[in-house]
């Protein structure tokens, strides 16, 4: 029997994740033994996904269960890891706490994997004249009242001042938007509650606006804005015009307030310049005001007529700027929904805040910015970013001292009001130089304490030489006891700034193994191919249209619905595919020899690519995806004439 005919289900029902009768791991293990063995597997993984949020009252055994890092061939992991991927331009899924990579999902970059950046409906995404590249620092999942929700990623483009949205269902990025009157989008966050209405994001750079040549050298006119895009529809909401810069974003736990870090208050455009001051600040602002200010017409434009912009600067009811020290980068809520915390990277310090008192201050209840300030503890050199276990304790990370310090919030506070207490209460060596540090499910009210991850800068000797470039350290450490234990080093291609890690009995049964006939992703190519009279699940043609041609074809291993097809040299050619094998996780690729051209077609997903015919001769067109015996076959031609 073929694969293809195992393949047909007598019900012509897409399978699903819990029915293993058509699955490929059924299929090739070849009898009921490993349909039974998958089920089996996947119940044990939930019952240590269990385990592990109970571990805090729980016998050592079902701390066993959630804290060994060996995930047995067959076993599945209790986290799913979220990384961005840095000057790589996309976002990767691990595993966790086994760190295997499990998929990577294309955002900015190019990836020839899956065609993104070729196909039309990458395309489409990316919009007409994208850049090729771009810097992933920060990427979150939408949530829900403060739970993560399983509907979207979000994630900055710090190299061309985008932000893109990825659907978690399909692990696919679908819409990408830049954003005006800005330069360099760095700092990124979702509003958790009532539920991801707003995505902000920070403009780093200040420069002139519109930026057009005018006022080159006279870094006085440059500024920067705070953005708030609509998580549905992708539009800009707002913009807020603030003083100084912006590096990281964070809102806090009632949908009301958010807050960025600045840590060039100088407005200097050398180095020395944005080192001048010993405090910087963070920019608290008030959602609701703004939301008002903009209803109110109490707004300008600047590069984009749609986009309103209202002025947060110094004086401003929508803003207070908070003094602290000294060019502060990370800034982090805790998962109480109690403090949020800047981290001083010049300064030995952190400081920390609170909503509450953030909440009087605008309501004219506290008379100076600074009686936000709960405490600022002194951890050590360089701290940058802080997580947390939801058992009271922080996870600072300390870069120049290649740290991570644990320290007390409470006790932290209580030292703040002049007590002599101790709130440190470990610092563990990490390698090397840390940027940011997450613990588990710590950006929701789930925090759960169990892991954390490390996500250090330089490896040095940590690995084998790979040349002068080296890969990052992920380190992962167990923090699920009294103190924290280093458990792996994990190498990765540069350079994840971000991560954040979510239990997986949370998301995965939102995550679709086929795609659904006729998704959204490809729906303009599925219109297409109705106004030329083709059933894209059944049609093998070739429509001419002067000298356009669509050619319209179905896979099925290990065949194309065409072995064939003729077009004139000079021909713009469309090649639209339709896999309608129905087999979890059977995929065909579709390469044209010599034309630059690769795409993958997952079950049930139809892929379309545009290029001119310019050479004229017998082309091979293949299947890129080992999807049958006779995969190698899985070939036909396309004949041009010249
Ligand atoms: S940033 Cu890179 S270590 Cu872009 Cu969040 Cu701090
Ligand atoms: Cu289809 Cu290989
Ligand atoms: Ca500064």
């Amino acid at each position: 029997m073929s694969d293809r005919e195992n393949s047909s289900r007598p019900d012509g029902e897409t399978p699903d994740r819990n029915d293993h009768t058509v699955s490929r791991r059924a299929l090739l293990g070849g009898a009921a033994a490993g349909v039974l063995g998958a089920g089996a597997v996947g119940l044990a993984g939930g019952a240590a996904g269990l385990a592990g949020s109970l571990v805090g009252a729980s016998p050592a055994s079902a701390r066993e269960v959630a804290h060994s890092t060996d995930v047995p061939p067959g076993k599945l992991d209790d986290y799913y890891g979220v990384w961005s991927g840095g000057q790589s331009g996309e976002l990767r899924i691990l595993g966790v706490p086994s760190m295997r990579e499990l998929i990577r999902i294309p955002v900015f970059n190019v990836d020839g994997t899956i065609g993104w950046g070729i196909t039309n409906e990458s395309k489409r995404v990316l919009g007409p004249n994208a850049p090729l590249n771009g810097d992933t620092h920060h990427v979150h999942m939408s949530q829900t009242d403060g739970h993560y929700d399983g509907r979207y990623l979000f994630v900055n483009d710090k190299a061309n001042t985008r932000v893109a949205r990825v659907r978690w269902d399909v692990m696919r990025t679908d819409k990408i938007l830049h954003i005006p009157n800005a330069q360099s989008i760095h700092g990124l966050r979702v509003q958790r509650v009532p539920k991801t209405k707003y995505v902000f994001c920070n403009g780093e750079f200040r420069v002139p606006h519109p930026n057009d040549g005018r006022d080159l050298n006279d870094p006085k006119k440059y500024f920067t804005v705070y953005t708030a895009i609509d998580a549905e529809t992708m539009k800009i909401a707002w913009q807020v015009l603030v003083d100084g810069n912006l590096d990281n974003t964070e809102t806090d736990y009632t949908g009301k307030y958010s807050g960025a870090t600045c840590y060039n208050s100088e407005g200097g455009v050398h180095l020395a310049d944005m080192m001048e001051a010993e405090r910087d600040w963070v920019v608290f602002f008030d959602i609701p005001r703004i939301e008002a200010a903009v209803k109110a017409g109490q707004y300008k434009t600047f590069e984009d007529p749609d986009v309103p912009v209202v002025d947060g600067r110094h004086g401003s009811k929508l803003t207070l700027y908070v003094p602290v020290p000294k060019n502060p980068h990370g800034i982090n809520a805790s998962p109480d929904g109690k403090y949020v915390v800047a981290n001083g990277k010049l300064s030995p310090t952190v400081t920390v805040m609170s909503w509450e008192k953030v909440d009087q201050w605008f309501a004219g209840k506290l008379k100076d910015p600074r009686d936000v300030v709960l405490a600022e503890p002194e951890l050590g050199l360089g701290p940058l970013h802080t997580t947390y276990d939801g058992r009271g304790n922080a996870y600072t990370t300390l870069f120049i001292d290649s740290q991570i310090c644990k320290w007390n919030l409470h006790d932290a506070i209580r030292a703040g009001k002049g007590e002599k207490v101790n709130y440190i209460r470990q610092k563990l060596d990490v390698n090397f130089q840390p940027g940011h540090n997450k613990a588990s499910m710590a950006e929701t009210r789930d925090a759960d304490g169990q892991w954390l991850i490390s996500l250090n800068k330089f490896s040095k000797d940590r690995f084998l030489r790979v040349g002068p470039l080296h890969p990052d350290n992920d380190q992962l450490i167990d923090i699920s006891g009294d103190e924290m234990k280093l458990v792996s080093d994990n190498p990765v291609y540069c350079e994840p700034h971000d991560c954040f890690m979510l239990r997986r009995d949370l998301v995965e049964h939102k995550v679709k193994q086929v795609w659904d006939w006729g998704d959204p992703f490809y729906a303009e190519t599925v219109a297409m191919a109705k106004k030329d009279g083709i059933d894209i699940q059944s049609d093998n043609k070739i429509i001419r249209d002067g000298n356009k041609v669509r050619v319209y074809m179905t896979s099925a291993a290990p065949a194309y619905g065409l072995n064939e097809f003729e077009v004139n040299k000079g021909d713009e050619v469309t090649v639209v595919i339709t896999n309608i094998d129905d087999v979890e996780d059977l995929t065909h690729g579709f390469c044209l020899s010599n034309y630059g051209i690769n795409m993958e077609i997952s079950p049930h997903e139809t892929s379309s690519v545009t290029f001119t015919a310019d050479k004229a001769g017998v082309y091979w067109y293949y299947c890129t995806f080992f999807c049958h015996a006779l995969h190698l076959e899985m070939r036909g031609r396309m004949l041009v004439k010249a």
